[in-house]
């Protein structure tokens, strides 16, 4: 469950917020992002999460669907997690794969068109790339939100996107990055 909601910004009847928690346990919304790897697999962090709530399963289902390249998204069935799809995202290695913020904002976008194309309301991220891929946070918190936020304007089905931190430290980043984002947002 979630632990904390602390913050929402609202554009266009979107609702954005920022939460402390695990991304496999986000019972209420349709789908949550995976931070994959290219063979969809499972790993550590976020994939390593969503695998072993997800089960087996989801390890078969998405061997069809790989590889995938850095900015891409796939989705599939969610399994043994409470929700009805996983989106797979694979965010740019940081110093690798370029040019970055291009890369991770295209997994956003890509990530929000395959919700909306699957008629989704609610769909919850973590920080992709921020972990094993090295992407300094507050970075590709920028990155994320400019992105969301953009984004939100054009959606049609996508009312709710959660943002889930996994500590307390992330979440007080997050949260920041957001209200700036969305005050600058205001001002154009
Ligand atoms: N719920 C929410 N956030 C989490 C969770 C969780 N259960 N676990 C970690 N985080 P990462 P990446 C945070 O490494 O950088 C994988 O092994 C974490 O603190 O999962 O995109 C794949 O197989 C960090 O801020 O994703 C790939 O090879 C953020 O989620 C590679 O790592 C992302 O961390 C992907 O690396």
């Amino acid at each position: 469950m979630t632990d904390a909601s602390a913050t929402a910004v609202s554009r266009n009847g979107v609702s954005i917020e920022c939460v402390k928690g695990d991304i496999a346990r986000q019972p209420d919304m349709d789908a949550v992002v995976n931070a994959a790897n290219a063979q969809l697999q499972s790993g550590g962090g976020v994939a390593g999460a969503i695998h072993r709530a997800a089960g087996p399963a989801l390890t078969q289902e998405c061997a069809a669907m790989a590889p995938i390249r850095p900015g891409e998204a796939v989705i599939s069935g969610a399994h043994g997690l409470p929700n009805r799809y996983v989106i797979h995202c694979l965010g740019p290695v940081y110093g690798h794969d370029g040019p970055e913020a291009e890369l991770l904002a295209a997994c956003y976008r890509n990530a929000l068109d395959l919700a909306e194309a699957h008629d989704l309301r609610a769909v919850a991220f973590p920080a992709l790339s921020t972990g094993i891929f090295g992407y300094p946070m507050a970075e590709a918190a920028k990155v994320a939100f400019r992105t969301l936020l953009a984004r939100a304007r054009s959606l049609k089905s996508v009312r709710h996107i959660r943002f889930v931190l996994f500590d307390a430290a992330d979440l007080e980043l997050h949260t920041w990055v957001l209200n700036d984002i969305a005050g600058e947002d205001n001002a154009t």
